[in-house]
């Protein structure tokens, strides 16, 4: 097994010298999140190493990445550079304060950043991970709209099965109802309809051929309450959480159109969808619609220390650099808004990107990833296909009366079996690392067929 897979892969992980402390953990203390704790500590999955392609679990079984984490791990797991990166940086500088201070690490990655953002995004706004950036951009949106002499813009208009992170902001404009229905929203959000609809879209590559009029619905809203009203929308490009939702083919075009027609600034969350993904740098590239602000985080450090970066237009940042000099023009940041640390884990990432063409790779293996997924159309339960750049959702029917049940039971079988997947009700999502070979697309695909198989 250990020779074939190194034959396939070219490399096996190493073994672990002595047992690792997590064969054995305590599993009381940490509270997980977005986890059914008591469930899991049952049962527990445990991941103890990863390298490549693959995790390795703590009962030392390799298990490919089909998520890349939690969308996060762009360029593979274990990249030695940005080790080293970040261990020379907590030498040189383990942290410095960024409110009336400044270090050049962060200014070179900022200016880094700026020169892969889609044209005009060129202001950047660090944060900690993509809740907090979703917050930063709501609170610039208010912040500009009030500058430009438009204070009574205080609603956002965010969209259904939209997810945007845990912060009060985030789940006012998301669209998930156990992410809302117990925490209080902020007033004044409304919500367009969401996109996906399997009568008009199955099987679909790239965005889907129907539904571009559902971006009306933001037209409905500026009739409902009045554009004067309207701060911000915010959407993802794909919706990934509630399940690979790729837009249907000119609704992003028109959601745009909208927008600027009234005034209302255009939020992209690409935490998801941002560094490389949809085989572009950023989904405003794949789609060819630039928005006012983009949200990102996941992808920027390859997931290895928690960021996020808000990208604002030239005009909406230059809207605020507005009074006196000696003014903060923001009211706004963290205490670990641009970590040294954090930026230096990003620069070698955005390293590694550009020597292996990571941000356009997806591009070149779409295809392949698409009809791989695909071939899965004739598997037990599978209701729909959908993929787009080197994301795959899987849409079964659900068992009667136990909605996510059978979705899960797949889940815990392809671990079982080696594979890391993710899935939400009854949709399995994929998102592989960009360094994917056609051979892990392959085992992924049979690995959840044979999952399907035993489902029932
Ligand atoms: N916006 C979008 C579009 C996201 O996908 C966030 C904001 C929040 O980011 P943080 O870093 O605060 O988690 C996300 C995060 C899943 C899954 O299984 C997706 C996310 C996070 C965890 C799990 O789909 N997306
Ligand atoms: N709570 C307290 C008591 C604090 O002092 C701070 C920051 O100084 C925060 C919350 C916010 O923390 P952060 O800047 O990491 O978001």
């Amino acid at each position: 097994m250990a020779a074939e897979r190194a034959r396939l892969y070219g490399f096996v992980l190493p073994r672990p010298e002595s047992p690792a402390p997590m064969n054995t953990p305590d599993l009381a203390a940490w509270w997980m999140p977005f986890t059914a704790n008591r469930q899991f500590k049952s049962q527990p999955r445990l991941l103890a190493e990863a390298r490549g392609m693959f995790y390795r679990s703590a009962d030392d079984r390799e298990i490919l990445d089909g998520t890349a984490g939690l969308w996060c791990v762009n360029a593979g797991h274990g990249r030695e550079e940005i080790a080293d990166a970040v261990s020379k940086q907590i030498r040189t500088m383990d942290f410095a304060p960024a409110f009336q201070m400044g270090h050049p690490i962060g200014f070179d990655f900022a200016t880094r950043l700026a020169e892969i953002a889609p044209a005009g995004l060129d202001r950047v706004f660090f944060t900690g991970s993509g809740s907090e950036s979703v917050d930063t951009a709501l609170k610039i949106a208010l912040a500009y709209q009030r500058a430009i002499g438009q204070g009574t813009r205080t609603r956002f208009i965010g969209r259904e099965r939209g997810y945007h992170g845990v912060g009060f902001g985030g789940v006012s404009v998301g669209g998930i109802l156990n992410n809302r229905r117990v925490f209080t929203s902020l007033p004044g959000v409304d919500h367009m309809r969401h996109t996906h609809d399997l009568s008009r879209n199955r099987f679909t590559r790239g965005m889907t051929e129907h539904g571009a009029e559902l971006a009306d619905d933001l037209e409905r809203l500026v009739q409902l309450h009045g554009a004067e009203t309207i701060a911000a929308v915010i959407v993802e490009p794909v919706a990934g959480s509630t399940g690979v939702l790729p837009p249907p083919k000119g609704y992003l075009e028109r959601l745009s159109e909208i927008a600027t027609r009234h005034g209302i600034l255009l939020i992209f969350d690409e935490v998801i969808t941002g560094f490389g993904r949809l085989g572009t740098p950023f989904g405003a590239d794949y789609f060819g619609v630039t928005p006012d602000l983009i949200t990102t985080a996941k992808g920027i450090t390859n997931g290895t220390l928690p960021m996020g970066a808000v990208f604002a237009s030239r005009a909406v940042h230059d809207g605020l650099m507005n009074g006196p000099e000696n003014l903060i023009e923001l009211f706004h940041g963290y205490t670990y808004s641009g970590h040294p640390v954090a930026c230096a884990a990003g620069l070698a990432t955005l390293d590694i990107y550009a020597r292996e063409g990571l941000l356009t790779r997806g591009a070149a293996l779409a295809d392949l990833w698409a009809d791989t997924l695909h071939s899965l159309r004739d598997a037990p339960h599978v209701i729909d296909v959908r993929t787009i750049g080197l994301v795959g959702g899987i849409e079964l029917a659900s068992r009667d009366g136990a909605p996510g049940a059978r979705a899960y039971d797949v889940f815990t079988d392809c671990f079982r079996a080696g594979l890391l997947i993710r899935v939400t009700g009854d949709i399995i999502a994929l998102s592989p690392p960009l360094i994917i070979e056609p051979d892990h697309m392959g085992r992924i695909a049979e690995t959840i067929r044979a999952a399907l198989e035993r489902a029932g």
